[in-house]
């Protein structure tokens, strides 16, 4: 056995975002939003599930800051959904959404618990989606408004802002792959998308500083690592392009002010590429506070030829899975996060998200004994020590999530919370993993 400690002024966190626990979706004067639209699409969502209710946090808020007191966390990353701000995506302000996010701002801070506010997490209001959505330069300028509105509402009170969860899945997910909303399946569409995104990102900071808002900004962006299978220069190549493709494409950017030259000649031979306009490079890269790490899984692979869209083909190896099926590889998380260290330097990190997905339900005692999660969040805790040992300036830790929520294209049909969610009677019980979790906060360390 070893001990490990972590770092008194470690933030330790849970995440939620707005779609995915609120509900209430026609309430407040809450306008409607692509995700909406895409879970009313036949066969879009699993049992054509929709947030209309979710876990109605929306009403059920207090009870979940309450969760999060006795959790004993330092911080709760939330997301603001922009349309309960603006309905429309544009013009005027729904004073009833700001309302609700001032009294789940004011609970936490009456808790003691910092909010740490994600400002887009998927929930594009439906009327800019009609004009284009994220394809369209014009979104742009509607997301730093509506920033600019959240801002002057709660700057100070919030000790963090995200602008975008996760560029990646904004972009390619939803609009190349086409398992999100929108769901188009476009590669020229999706590389518009991110570079617009990663452009409204930069100038949500460059706002942020010009208006003297207190606190801290950054942006979180999802990482997979994926390590070639042999040595050969064929693998190492593709594992470099497909890493590259969710990692650098993003990190490079915003922490570096270019794409990787290696990639956007690929997406060239492949007939896209990133719609820049002259001061794009230097907006996205501004300098921001911290970088949130959204980090899950990865995994091996090799060189196929022809095989997906970068000639990568995942090997397996053995690792267990979790029930939606990703690989449990604990030292990835310190790989990537060592990797993130070595080339960006001294920014700090926080991972905004990680987590495992398994389905755990009662048992017959009405407890919920998911030994599975707790091994997950153990190993990753592992990990994260050992990055902090190794000289990364990792710095917070928010779990995966606070409770099950609408898992996107999955439904309910997944569940990520560290607290289970009954969806006929909405009640909330804390899991095993809670008081995992809730132990570890309270000695700021754990047992291995
Ligand atoms: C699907 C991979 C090809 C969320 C996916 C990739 C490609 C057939 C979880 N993070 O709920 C889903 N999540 O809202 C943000 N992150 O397909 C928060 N990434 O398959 C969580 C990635 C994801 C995905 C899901």
């Amino acid at each position: 056995m070893a001990r490990l400690d972590f770092p008194k002024d470690f933030v330790w966190g849970t995440a939620t975002a707005s779609y995915q626990i609120e509900g209430a979706a026609n309430e407040g004067g809450r306008g409607p939003s692509i995700w909406d639209t895409f879970s009313r699409t036949p066969g879009k969502v699993v049992n054509g599930d929709t947030g209309d209710v979710a876990c109605d946090s929306y009403h059920r808020y207090e009870e979940d800051i309450a969760l999060l007191k006795k959790l004993g966390v330092k911080a709760y990353r939330f997301s603001i959904a922009w349309p309960r701000i603006l309905p429309q995506g544009t013009g005027e302000v729904n004073q009833e959404g700001l309302d609700y996010y001032g009294r789940v701002i004011d609970k936490l801070i009456e808790a003691g618990i910092e909010p740490c506010v994600t400002l887009y997490h998927w929930d594009l209001p439906q009327a800019l989606q009609d004009q284009g959505g994220w394809g369209v330069r014009s979104t742009i300028d509607a997301f730093v408004r509506y920033a600019e509105i959240v801002f002057q509402a709660f700057g100070g009170k919030v000790k963090q802002w995200i602008t975008f969860n996760e560029t990646w899945c904004i972009s390619f997910l939803s609009n190349y792959l086409g398992i999100h909303a929108p769901g188009h399946r476009d590669l020229q569409l999706a590389m518009t998308v991110a570079h617009h995104c990663l452009v409204a990102h930069g100038r949500t900071v460059r706002k942020f500083r010009e208006m003297g808002v207190k606190g801290e900004i950054g942006t979180t962006h999802n990482l997979a690592w994926c390590e070639p299978y042999t040595d050969s220069p064929e693998d190492v190549a593709a594992a470099q392009r497909t890493r590259g493709w969710n990692n650098e494409w993003f990190m490079d950017p915003t922490l570096k002010g270019t794409y990787p030259q290696f990639l956007v000649d690929w997406f060239k031979s492949k007939g896209a590429e990133a719609p820049i306009q002259p001061g794009d490079m230097e907006t996205i890269a501004q300098k921001i506070d911290f970088i949130g790490i959204n980090f899950y899984t990865g995994n091996y692979g090799r060189y196929r030829k022809d095989f997906g869209d970068f000639d990568y083909e995942e090997v397996q190896v053995g690792f267990d899975r979790t029930d939606i099926g990703w690989n449990v590889y604990p030292e990835s998380l310190f790989k990537a996060l060592k990797w993130v260290h070595d080339t960006y330097g001294e920014i700090p990190i926080y991972i905004t998200e990680n987590g495992a997905c398994y389905n755990d339900g009662p048992s017959p005692d009405g407890k919920i004994h998911d030994e599975k999660r707790i091994d997950y969040y153990r190993m990753h805790f592992t990990q994260c020590h050992r990055a902090i040992a190794s000289g990364v300036p990792l710095k917070g830790y928010f779990a995966w999530s606070l409770l099950d929520n609408f898992e996107w294209a999955e439904g309910y049909a997944m569940r990520f919370g560290i607290v289970y969610t009954n969806y006929e009677t909405l009640t909330r019980t804390p899991k095993d993993s809670y008081y995992f979790i809730q132990k570890v906060i309270a000695e700021s360390g754990l047992d291995v």
